[in-house]
């Protein structure tokens, strides 16, 4: 038998703290009220947050250095979805997982699909993985896949993304994303153009093979693995391929593919005004592509980056229909607890963006009084939603303190029993 947290359990444990978190949402509602706003408006945004957790993310991640494997690890997609599932039982915001192939590769797709959907799930866009080499592969990815000089490599990564959307189609998936290591290390290494040409060339490859409602994401990102050029290294060559390959490609948005610094809210609201933003992997990070905890380190950002989004909501913004991922690497947390807490956090910032004043705002905006405009975004950003966010699990059925019922719940204690660590076997992953 696999222990799962069952919803009595999470009835009681809920019991803790009912009253308290009554009191403070009884008191927002009051505090609310004076801006005119309906705090059950907001409960119902909280409760419609959707965003999908990645399959690679249940499992302890780690760098070149080290990792260090936690207790109870999944060791196969099916362990995965057990502990997607249980972070969907705690948070209720979570109901769809996105797969990475061949790391999940089910031997029976039809199999997989009713053991996700018996606990709820479903499955978010589909990844491929042309950065890796894989058994019985015959030819390396080392110097690029879509982008190689050889055809025959760039032929084997098309084959294998259109294996992906194979396997994503028997899964219900309806998008794919191409996220691609290809670049240079070297000066001279890779010709520029030839190889953007080269990666075009292949999507349309890929586009091709596209079923009519289903969308391509490609993923941008400015460096690693290589370090000196990578050829889909930015929002812009990433919205000029979606443009060149048609209505179906989008841009998609990793939070850690950008330099230090740059005004990811902008890309944002540019990618909105074009058309073509697929939607986020959500996380955090202060250098690199750290894949740290979403809201972790900038959670203003991120506030200001739903900032963005809601207006494009509330304005019906063309063409405007994000697909919400997280893609992380816990390396010395529990998985499940970081997981948890970061989907928390995004409801957090999409709540807050819907409690901004919009009409002030703008008012500010148009007469260029940039204090004001600030000090109504802040407004928002500063007022504690967490008694509404509560609400909204609670009434889905979730816990009130997700982490806490989750500790009570022994659900990583009773992993480690069901899936005693043997030496070297792990489900595979990034590292
Ligand atoms: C690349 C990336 C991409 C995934 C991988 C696991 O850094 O963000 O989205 O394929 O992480
Ligand atoms: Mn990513």
């Amino acid at each position: 038998m696999h222990f799962e947290i069952d919803d009595d359990f999470i009835t009681e444990q809920n019991q803790h703290s009912r009253a308290a978190v009554d009191e403070d949402f009884e008191h927002l509602r009051k505090q609310l009220r004076r801006q005119h706003v309906d705090i059950e408006d907001l409960v119902k945004k909280a409760e419609s947050f959707r965003v999908a957790v990645p399959s690679w993310g249940v499992g302890t991640g780690g760098t070149r250095f080290a990792r260090f494997p936690g207790e109870g690890e999944p060791r196969d997609v099916y362990e995965k979805l057990e502990d997607c599932a249980a972070i969907f039982k705690l948070v209720r915001s979570t109901p769809a997982v996105s797969l990475h192939i061949p790391w999940d590769k089910p031997d029976d797709a039809t199999k997989l699909m009713a053991f996700a959907s018996a606990r709820g799930l479903s499955f978010d866009a589909m990844n491929s993985n042309t950065f890796q080499d894989h058994p019985g592969q015959k030819h390396s990815y080392k110097f690029g896949s879509l982008t190689h000089p050889d055809k025959s490599v760039r032929d084997q990564a098309v084959a294998h993304n259109l294996e992906c959307i194979e396997i994503g189609k028997t899964l219900g998936a309806k998008a794919h994303t191409v996220w691609i290591a290809d670049g240079g290390n070297f000066p001279g290494q890779q010709h520029f153009r030839r190889a953007l040409e080269r990666y075009l060339e292949s999507m349309h490859d890929i586009y091709a093979a596209l079923p009519d409602d289903w969308r391509v994401f490609i993923e941008h990102k400015f460096y690693e693995p290589a370090f000196y050029s990578t050829v889909i290294n930015d929002w812009g060559t990433s919205y000029y391929c979606a443009r060149e390959l048609g209505p179906k490609a989008f841009c998609l948005v990793d939070l850690g593919h950008h330099a230090p610094n740059v005004n990811i809210e902008m890309i944002v609201a540019r990618l909105i005004q074009f058309g073509k933003l697929a939607g986020f992997h959500f996380n955090d990070s202060k250098y690199g592509d750290d894949d740290l905890d979403a809201g972790s380190i900038k959670p203003f950002q991120l506030f200001l980056i739903f900032n963005e989004l809601v207006d494009a909501e509330l304005g019906q913004a063309a063409n405007f229909n994000p697909a919400y991922m997280l893609d992380q690497s816990h390396n010395i947390t529990d998985p499940i607890e970081s997981l948890m807490m970061s989907a928390v956090e995004l409801v957090r910032a999409y709540v807050q963006a819907h409690f901004v004043d919009r009409d002030a705002l703008m008012e500010a905006q148009d007469n260029c009084d940039p204090l004001l405009a600030l000090a109504i975004l802040k407004q928002a950003f500063t007022t504690d939603v967490s008694p509404i966010l509560a609400v909204a699990r609670t009434r889905a059925g979730g816990a009130i303190d997700p982490i806490r019922t989750y500790r009570q719940s022994g659900y990583r204690r009773h992993k480690a029993e069901e899936r005693p660590t043997q030496k070297g076997v792990t489900a595979s992953g990034i590292v």
